[in-house]
């Protein structure tokens, strides 16, 4: 990360052409560190990113706002169901490609918003019911999982499936009548097809602790206990004139049922409070350690779907706002996200402590798919790593959720940022593909 971003300052200041090559070497680390968004979010171990509106990329004064401050985004709409499925089984990704390949020419992560929602329906789905609407929903979150696999940081699996009100129960929709458990099966189908996504479910006005909140609370616990799939929630956080006093404490209620928990749609209503609301959420997201980023909905103001609220960090000329002042200080003053000591190569692997792993190896021909479980001891973990002896002529070809280091013989693979920390007894798992045979692989997990 930090070679990385040495690298683009060094590039950006190359570009401009004024300094010489000593001074670039010297200055191109903390060059842009404590002055932008991405830079100060970075040196806190997370990501600060938007919406985009992709026809708004040929834009000058949005483009350059867009890559100076953020390192994270999201399609505002152009990875809806109605935007890649508007026929049935017809698919379109033009502009999901294009914010794509924005994001990786930019060195930004993409969130992918949103695979299942009641809202932006294609009309043809919208007219479906019962298993047709099943079928045709998972086979929609299998495709476009499948044609993004690899490049999504997390998707917003499901999007807005509860209440408003005080039910805390899931809201009617033509989904929620397929059966209760749609939801589920779509976080399965969306894990099948791209297994190195995080798959978040997100949803408003769960900004405290309310019965909205609770509702979903209940749901991931559940999730949770019966392995369903689910590694993080999203709060969207379209917020008015206050802040709840216990925005804090509802993020880390979530971050206890040990699942992530990301701000994905920050725009706040203007007036007097506005800046001192988004320093309390960035305060708040880095005061809990499994906080892992934030996203505003749009860049300047007018880009807004809120219109005259005037709601973001920008002004529509670009101007950097009272706002923009609240969140880069929240960010510069607040906790970095504990990282994994370095292993010591000097010291052999240790055996089995403060965590177990178990592998289940599926293996054809000439290759093997790996899948490893993790499960934390009774203290959890704040970060693992687990060490694998290959056969000989076996080799690693492909890590998901976590960093393999070496490919063949003594292979040792540690925890990627979302997965180190584990509540005491919680599991989680990494795979690996292979080429060569895997027979009798015998885990060893060591916790710190
Ligand atoms: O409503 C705010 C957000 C609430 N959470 C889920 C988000 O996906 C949602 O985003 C908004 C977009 O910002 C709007 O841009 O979702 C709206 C639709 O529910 C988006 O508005 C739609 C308009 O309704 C359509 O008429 C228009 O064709 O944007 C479309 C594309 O510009």
């Amino acid at each position: 990360m930090r070679l990385k971003r040495a690298l683009r300052a060094t590039v950006t200041l190359a570009g401009a052409g004024v300094l010489t090559a000593a001074m670039m070497v010297s200055l191109a680390p903390t060059a842009s560190a404590g002055t932008t968004l991405r830079a100060s979010a970075a040196e806190k171990g997370r990501y600060f990113g938007a919406a985009v509106a992709t026809g708004k990329l040929s834009t000058s004064t949005y483009v350059n706002v867009l890559n100076r401050e953020f390192n994270s985004v999201v399609a505002e709409n152009e990875m809806k169901w109605d935007a890649t499925e508007p026929q049935q089984g017809r698919f379109s990704y033009t502009g999901g490609d294009r914010l794509v390949s924005h994001a990786q020419a930019n060195g930004m992560s993409v969130r992918g918003h949103a695979l299942l929602w009641h809202a932006q329906q294609p009309s043809w789905a919208q007219g479906m019911s019962g298993s047709a609407l099943r079928n045709a929903a998972i086979n929609h979150v299998t495709q476009v999982a499948t044609h993004f696999r690899g490049k999504i940081y997390a998707w917003d699996v499901v999007n807005e499936a509860f209440a408003d009100g005080g039910s805390g129960g899931r809201r009617d929709s033509n989904l929620q009548r397929t059966g209760n458990d749609w939801i589920e099966a779509a976080f399965r189908a969306a894990r099948a097809a791209d297994p190195g996504a995080k798959l978040c479910y997100n949803d408003y006005n769960t900004d405290g602790i309310n019965a909205k909140s609770t509702g979903i609370y209940n749901m991931v616990r559940d999730f949770k206990s019966r392995g369903v799939p689910i590694d993080c929630v999203g709060f969207q956080s379209h917020l008015g004139t206050t802040l709840a006093g216990d925005y804090q404490a509802n993020l880390q209620r979530f971050a206890d049922l040990g699942v992530d928990v990301q701000i994905t749609e920050l725009d706040v209503m203007t007036g007097g409070n506005q800046a001192n609301i988004y320093g309390a959420v960035t305060r708040a997201c880095l005061a809990v350690s499994r906080c892992t980023g934030i996203t505003v909905w749009g860049v300047r103001d007018c880009d807004s779907w809120r219109g005259s609220d005037n709601a973001l960090l920008f002004d529509c000329n670009g101007n950097k706002k009272s706002a923009f002042d609240a969140v880069l200080n929240a960010l510069n003053s607040g906790t970095p996200i504990p990282t994994t000591p370095p292993p010591n190569p000097t010291t052999p692997p240790p055996g089995q402590v403060g965590c177990s792993a178990s592998v289940s190896v599926n293996s054809w021909t000439g290759g093997f798919v790996a899948t490893v479980k993790v499960t934390a001891g009774s203290a959890g973990t704040r970060g693992w790593n687990v060490n694998l002896t290959l056969p000989s002529g076996a080799s690693v070809t492909n890590t998901w959720s976590a960093t393999a280091s070496g490919s063949s013989g003594s292979v040792r693979f540690t925890n990627v940022s979302y997965n180190g920390q584990l509540a005491p007894g919680q599991v989680t798992e990494f795979g690996f593909q292979g080429n060569g045979s895997a027979t009798g692989l015998t885990p060893i997990c060591a916790a710190s």
